[in-house]
């Protein structure tokens, strides 16, 4: 397993814990960009967890806030909070409460829930970067869902027309929303073509592969003055079967057969990792 493979199962573990003790969560659309979220925050992300707000970081803008339980697991596995203040997730004054608040949680740099709001702010924030001469770069992750929102499509113009490639959208594609396929819900057709032809320049990657995602996102430092855009082929529920195959995989309220697929994905992932662990200690 390499460093980015564990760091997933580590952030996987600790997301199906969180919602395990909560109870009820959005589980499908926090796995889907799991791997994506390793690749940023091991790997590619300027940050410094001692100093959240490190005026040299990157900036990171989740526009599917419902996945929060996502970040804050990875905010949480890299050390920004105690992993144990998972435990809080939702409680009445917790510092990590649904969707991401950035008042509230380490780590978070802004505030997003409403969709089709984050990347707006995401936009502007690397547009005020470029206009400043600074070389933070700003990542953002979009769910496809969300690109129904008509206020996602001024934003992509706004990054469009401005070249901003100090930006890097990633569009979540796992091909679902709230309560069933996007392509049933609203069309949204073929996102690479539309962003396109907007000028972005746009790859699409597995988005269960670090090494696909890492390789995109370096393929997009290159571009000097264009906006950028990074398009996972993901699955709702990404890396634990039962959750991927379960129709209704957006908001889960856990009892029965699927609190027993819960536990039993814990149980395997706890092992993957200490079997792991055990194998580093022979070398
Ligand atoms: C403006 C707004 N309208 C509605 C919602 C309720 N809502 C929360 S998640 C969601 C579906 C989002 O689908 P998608 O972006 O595909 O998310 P994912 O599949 O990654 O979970 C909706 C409609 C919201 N948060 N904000
Ligand atoms: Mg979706």
């Amino acid at each position: 397993m390499g460093d980015l493979k564990k760091l997933s199962a580590k952030i996987r573990l600790e997301v199906c814990k969180m919602l395990k003790h909560r109870g009820f969560g959005h589980l499908g659309g926090s796995l889907s960009i799991v791997e994506t979220l390793s690749v940023l925050y091991g790997d590619v992300m300027k940050i410094n967890p001692l100093n959240p707000n490190w005026e040299g970081r990157d900036w990171f803008v989740l526009s599917k806030g419902h996945a929060g339980p996502a970040l804050y697991a990875t905010l949480a596995v890299k050390e920004y909070f105690p992993v144990e203040m998972l435990n809080t997730l939702n409680d009445n004054s917790t510092r990590i409460p649904s969707h991401p608040d950035r008042l509230k949680t380490p780590g978070v740099d802004v505030t997003t829930g409403s969709l089709g709001q984050g990347i707006s702010l995401a936009v502007g924030i690397a547009k005020s970067f470029r206009m400043s001469q600074k070389s933070n770069r700003v990542y953002s992750i979009v769910g496809d869902g969300e690109c129904n929102e008509g206020q996602v499509w001024e934003a992509f113009q706004f990054a469009a027309h401005h070249r901003l490639s100090n930006l890097i959208i990633f569009i979540d594609e796992n091909h679902k929303q709230l309560d069933g396929p996007t392509k049933d819900i609203v069309n949204p057709f073929d996102i690479k073509e539309k962003l396109e032809a907007f000028g972005f320049v746009v790859k699409r990657v597995k988005g269960n592969d670090e090494s696909e995602i890492k390789k995109a996102v370096l393929e997009m430092f290159e571009v000097q003055d264009k906006a950028c855009c990074i398009i996972l082929d993901t699955v709702k529920g990404q890396g634990i079967e039962y959750f991927e195959t379960l129709a209704d995989n957006h908001h889960i309220r856990f009892s029965g057969e699927s609190e027993f697929q819960l536990d039993l994905a814990i149980e395997k992932l706890k092992q993957e990792l200490e079997s792991e662990g055990r194998l580093c200690n022979l070398f």
